[in-house]
């Protein structure tokens, strides 16, 4: 039998690069200098794609691919997979939940807490030499602050758990009220902003959810506000964001995700009360062994006709 072809989309980790060597016929389309032309090429014979959560599988991509049966997502959010045209063909798609949970919601706190209490600017004020001239400017607590979640799900879960720990009021927004939770629940993002001096976004990207972060968000949590994000930058109204912070009417932000990855606006970068990073919440090597391990056992799962570990349609 001769190997099925996977078309991978971005790169891996040596790690699961090797035994997927070994057990496929992999084609590596980051790599390819004219991409047109190796997808000419390889689309034909494509029964597989390996994505990864930010690059996901365009609809025309998954049209160019005949004998395409399965996408395995190297991620949660398969926001960027077309669905409806994996459904419509009977191509199954796969992610990695629970795997990554925990690391996620530890990196919306490590963000919440870099801000608050100004490492970033604290190194630099180490580093520079200026902390022998004078203190750096105070932090502010996270102990007693209101905390909003916003999206409810596996992440949104495992964030409550930690802000039991840091002492914060905890409330949270979704589709509807999560069963036996006595957090307080807002159905609006807006009313949750309002109710709340950090909101740590942690909503599925998707169409349901584009610009959901909208000015209305921004202006409810207010001057001291500060905005997280270790969802996806669909969420966010990045232009009102921008707005909101040159105009000093949200008081800082602090993202792991953005709009046009990795090509953020520079706009954000102007800002001092903005934290940013290479949108790596998940980026743990024991988290990401474990995804690229269930990306490799729902392939392996699909071509010996087992059920899938983690299937999404
Ligand atoms: C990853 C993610 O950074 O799980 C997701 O949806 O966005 C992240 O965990 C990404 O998928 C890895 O490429």
């Amino acid at each position: 039998m001769p190997k099925p072809t996977v078309l991978m989309m971005g790169a891996y980790p040596d790690w699961d690069l090797e035994p997927l060597e070994q057990d496929y016929d992999l084609r590596k389309l980051w790599l390819a200098a004219d991409k047109e032309a190796f997808l000419a090429e390889t689309a034909p014979q494509v029964r597989a794609i390996a994505t990864r959560g930010e690059i996901g599988a365009s609809g025309a991509l998954i049209g160019r691919c005949p004998k395409l049966e399965i996408v395995s997502c190297y991620g949660v959010g398969v926001d960027a997979i077309d669905l409806e045209t994996a459904r419509a063909r009977g191509v199954r798609v796969t992610n990695t939940p629970d795997v990554l949970t925990e690391d996620v919601a530890d990196f919306a706190f490590a963000l919440t807490l870099a801000h608050l209490r100004k490492i970033v600017a604290g190194e630099a004020h180490v580093r520079s030499g200026a902390w022998r001239t004078g203190n750096l400017p105070l932090g502010a607590s996270l102990r007693g602050k209101r905390l909003g979640i916003l999206g409810f799900g596996r992440i949104g879960r495992a964030i409550a758990r930690r802000a039991e720990g840091f002492g914060v009021t905890i409330a949270y927004s979704d589709v509807a009220p999560a069963a036996g939770v006595a957090y307080a629940f807002h159905r609006s993002a807006v009313e949750l902003a309002a109710a709340s001096d950090i909101l740590i976004a942690s909503v599925a990207g998707g169409e349901a959810t584009r610009g959901l972060v909208n000015a209305a968000v921004f202006e409810a949590l207010g001057p001291s506000g500060l905005f997280v994000n270790v969802a996806r930058g669909s969420v966010v109204d990045e232009a009102a964001l921008i707005d909101a912070l040159a105009s000093k009417r949200l008081g800082g932000a602090a993202l792991d995700v953005f709009l046009n990855e990795p090509n953020i606006d520079s706009r954000l970068l102007a800002f001092d009360q903005v934290l940013v990073q290479p949108h790596q919440s998940s980026g743990t090597v024991e988290t990401r062994k474990a995804m690229g391990k269930l990306v490799r056992d729902n392939l392996e799962a699909h071509f010996a006709g087992r059920p899938l570990l983690t299937p999404v349609v």
